[in-house]
């Protein structure tokens, strides 16, 4: 695609996802077929947290003086706030914030949850609309000022060790949540500059997207103690002392959504893994005039046997040209078309017709077999799709030796270029300042040498791209 950013805008209008023009910068509709694969998300994702996490709704308003407790916190933030300031037509006390993010409304209650070690660790979730007056360009999805989808995590646990491993926890969730919908990844480790405000690290995923800049999906933050400390969050131990808690929090939003396009959308327009798709299979009975009856009888009981088998199936009757349809169907990006034709009922086969690679197939129509080769069908599309997105990942991720040959690969190639760090943050914010890139992070790995910009010793992988 030659334009990402109009495709992307096509996709949303013509797919039917989402109307971009409501009177709000920044703030768009969710309309009922973007609905649905949000809904479908939400629920591969919640049905991960539900393993170990309990879901949780907090109010929508912060009162500024919980908001600037944590000063840290509160600076991060402090541009992209909106503040409720009237109630009717009287002046509030206390002017209240729309959550930017849920830290300072959640953790002074959890200050009055947490007595004893007996009640750690909390681990909860929601997933709410929080709110961030952005000020780079907005897009749809992928930077918006009010976050429709925001699913946060958040936990608590009586040791630092506990924490680290719910750091893990949380990555490997959001692995199998991406590996799930076919979002490729790499992860890394946020530097000093760019971690979450008030957090001791933050790991991140991003995806890099079509037109070679990358796109933060994820997040998973080690809080350490600093909130416990602001929010008075102390438990009695063993012993009967009183210590601070320690405490993560990982979110994601409506970017995977975002991703999900992007990574799998072609020229046709939008392209959606089975996982996630509001119809897994669409059939176009070919209607003539004489025939309707004999084909509906057939359409209609091959829609029956493929949704009692679990199968989301929609048929297509309406009076319109076939091409019509199938046009249509395409661009709303369902993954797998059957076609039911007279001549296909005397010689009792379908035919199948993938999204994603085009691939026409007949196949034997017979009630025992059909299910299998559906169901076998949406597993290829499902893997090729995913196979197909991580090369594009893997294709994108360059390694290189020195700053000039990073510098080259980024402006040309774009993608994520690797090279050998010191990890110093002055150096590193000299190198984001001269060559005009991001540092996405760094990954542990054995390097040894030099680092490309400063020339002292290599410490780590950096892992650096153009950013949305
Ligand atoms: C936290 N607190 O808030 P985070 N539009 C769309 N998506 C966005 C936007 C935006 N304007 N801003 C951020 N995101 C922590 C963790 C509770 C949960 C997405 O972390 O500020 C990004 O993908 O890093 C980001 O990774 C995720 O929300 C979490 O936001």
């Amino acid at each position: 695609m030659k334009n990402f950013s109009e495709w992307f805008h096509n996709v949303l209008e013509e797919a039917e996802l989402m109307d971009a023009r409501y009177p709000i910068k920044g703030m768009s509709v969710w309309l009922p077929r973007g609905f649905q694969i949000r809904k479908n998300v939400l629920s591969t994702l919640e049905e991960l947290l539900d393993e170990e996490h309990e879901e949780v709704l907090f109010p929508m308003l912060i009162p500024e003086s919980e908001l600037a407790k944590e000063a840290i916190h509160v600076k991060g933030f402090e541009e992209e706030v909106y503040w409720v300031t009237r109630g009717g037509l009287r002046d509030l006390n206390e002017q209240l914030a729309l959550r930017p993010t849920s830290e300072t409304s959640m953790y002074p209650m959890f200050s009055l949850w947490v007595r004893s070690h007996i009640d750690l660790p909390i681990k909860v979730y929601q997933t709410v609309n929080t709110f961030r007056y952005e000020t780079k360009h907005t897009r749809p999805l992928i930077r918006v000022r009010e976050i429709t989808t925001f699913n946060e995590t958040h936990t608590v646990h009586a040791t630092q060790q506990e924490a680290e491993e719910e750091v893990q926890v949380g990555i490997n969730i959001y692995k199998e949540f991406f590996d799930e919908l076919a979002i490729p990844y790499s992860i890394s480790k946020r530097p000093e500059w760019d971690k979450f405000p008030g957090s001791k690290y933050t790991m991140a995923f991003d995806m890099i997207m079509p037109d070679g800049k990358t796109l933060q999906i994820g997040t998973v933050h080690n809080l350490g103690t600093t909130f416990a400390k602001t929010f008075d969050i102390k438990f009695e131990n063993d012993g009967g002392e009183h210590e601070y808690a320690h405490q993560t929090c990982y979110g994601l939003s409506d970017r995977v959504i975002a991703a999900l396009i992007a990574a799998h959308g072609d020229e046709k327009g939008l392209v959606i893994p089975p996982q996630v798709a509001p119809e897994q299979v669409i059939i176009i009975p070919i209607i003539f005039k004489d025939n309707a009856d004999e084909v509906l009888k057939f359409t209609d009981n091959l829609e029956e046997i493929l949704k009692t088998n679990g199968i989301r199936v929609k048929q297509d009757k309406r009076d319109l040209r076939p091409g019509k349809k199938y046009y249509e169907w395409e661009k709303r990006g369902v993954p797998l078309r059957i076609e039911v034709g007279p001549k296909d009922l005397e010689n009792n086969k379908v035919v199948t017709i993938r999204r994603d690679n085009g691939k026409k197939e007949f196949t034997d129509y017979d009630e025992a077999t059909i299910v299998d080769t559906v169901k076998g069908l949406l597993n290829s599309i499902t893997m090729d799709l995913k196979q197909r997105a991580d090369n594009f990942q893997e294709e994108k991720t360059y390694s290189v030796n020195t700053v000039d040959q990073l510098k080259k690969t980024i402006n040309k190639k774009g993608g994520i270029v690797t090279a050998n760090w010191c990890g110093d943050s002055e150096c590193g914010k000299d190198m984001e300042e001269k060559y005009g890139i991001d540092i996405l992070g760094t990954q542990d790995a054995d390097v040894e040498g030099e680092c490309v910009n400063c020339g002292g010793d290599a410490n780590y992988k950096v892992l650096v791209s153009k950013t949305y």
